[in-house]
């Protein structure tokens, strides 16, 4: 494929969300700028996720670092989040997790590769069904896992029908903001439940994601809810929620197992 071709695939999988999550977000658009590297193709990378600073910052740090380095953070930084994750899970713990987070889902793995002994509750994640990307990686590895639909995460989190308790949440992160994180629409109703039924809820993301801006949630195409839905019925599809700092038990960064407010100061 030549060059510009290449460019253009990835911008389109970016905003078709065949690419997906902050992680591989970011590292997608350093391999598009890179092929590219002018003040036009960063324009056009940062137009495509407004709610994702990881992207702002990655292609910050490419006007004067090398590729390598920056992904050597990806990497060490991952690497960090993976031990911690390890020491927090026991054997038989049952954990949530909602979407397709790359460092949860890495760190899950990792955990298993290790040997402990742990299931997970997750939820099909809709409209676009992230929650089986997460469901068939899990199980590729030997983990035992669940699937809910999304408007059964309270039965999922509260013990009723035949499930079991769920000993922890493990939420990732598109921004790491003041008061709070965003992340997958149906983050914060979790947040909310996991409190209400006493089960701590982790924040499992690189720290290159906090942003002190303000940053939009985006809306995404209204196909995705309903395809060719009747021509009078409103729908809404914002693909992001704000989770208050309030909710969060503690956040796993590079950095530590820290709360909301160290992390904060650490970081801003
Ligand atoms: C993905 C999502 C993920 C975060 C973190 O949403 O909300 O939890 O992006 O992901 P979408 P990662 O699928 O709509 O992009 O840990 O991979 O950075």
């Amino acid at each position: 494929m030549n060059k510009k071709k290449e460019f253009n695939q990835i911008l389109k999988n970016i905003k078709n969300i065949k690419i997906q999550g902050a992680k591989n977000i970011a590292k997608a658009a350093l391999k598009a700028y890179f092929l590219f590297p002018t003040k036009s193709s960063k324009k056009k990378l940062l137009y495509l996720r407004p709610t994702e600073p990881m992207l702002e910052r990655v292609l910050n740090l490419a006007e004067k670092n090398s590729k390598e380095k920056i992904l050597e953070h990806f990497k060490i930084s991952q690497n960090k989040i993976n031990n911690l994750v390890y020491k927090l899970i026991k054997n038989k713990d049952v954990v949530f997790t909602h979407c397709h987070s790359t460092n949860v889902v890495n760190a899950l793995v990792y955990t298993r590769k290790k040997r402990k002994k742990f299931e997970v509750y997750n939820t099909e994640t809709r409209p676009l069904f992230q929650g089986r990307k997460t469901a068939k990686e899990l199980k590729k590895e030997g983990i035992k896992v669940t699937m809910f639909v999304d408007s059964a995460l309270g039965i999922a989190l509260s013990k009723e029908l035949g499930t079991k308790k769920v000993s922890k949440v493990f939420l990732g992160a598109d921004a790491l903001t003041k008061k709070g994180i965003i992340n997958k629409v149906g983050s914060e109703v979790i947040a909310k439940i996991a409190k209400s039924e006493k089960i701590p809820v982790f924040i499992v993301a690189d720290s290159w994601k906090f942003s002190r801006k303000f940053v939009p949630i985006e809306q995404r195409k209204l196909n995705e809810v309903w395809d060719k839905a009747p021509k009078n019925i409103k729908i809404r599809n914002p693909a992001f929620e704000f989770v208050d700092k309030k909710y969060i038990t503690k956040i796993i960064t590079e950095q530590g197992v820290l709360s909301y407010e160290k992390f904060w100061r650490k970081v801003k």
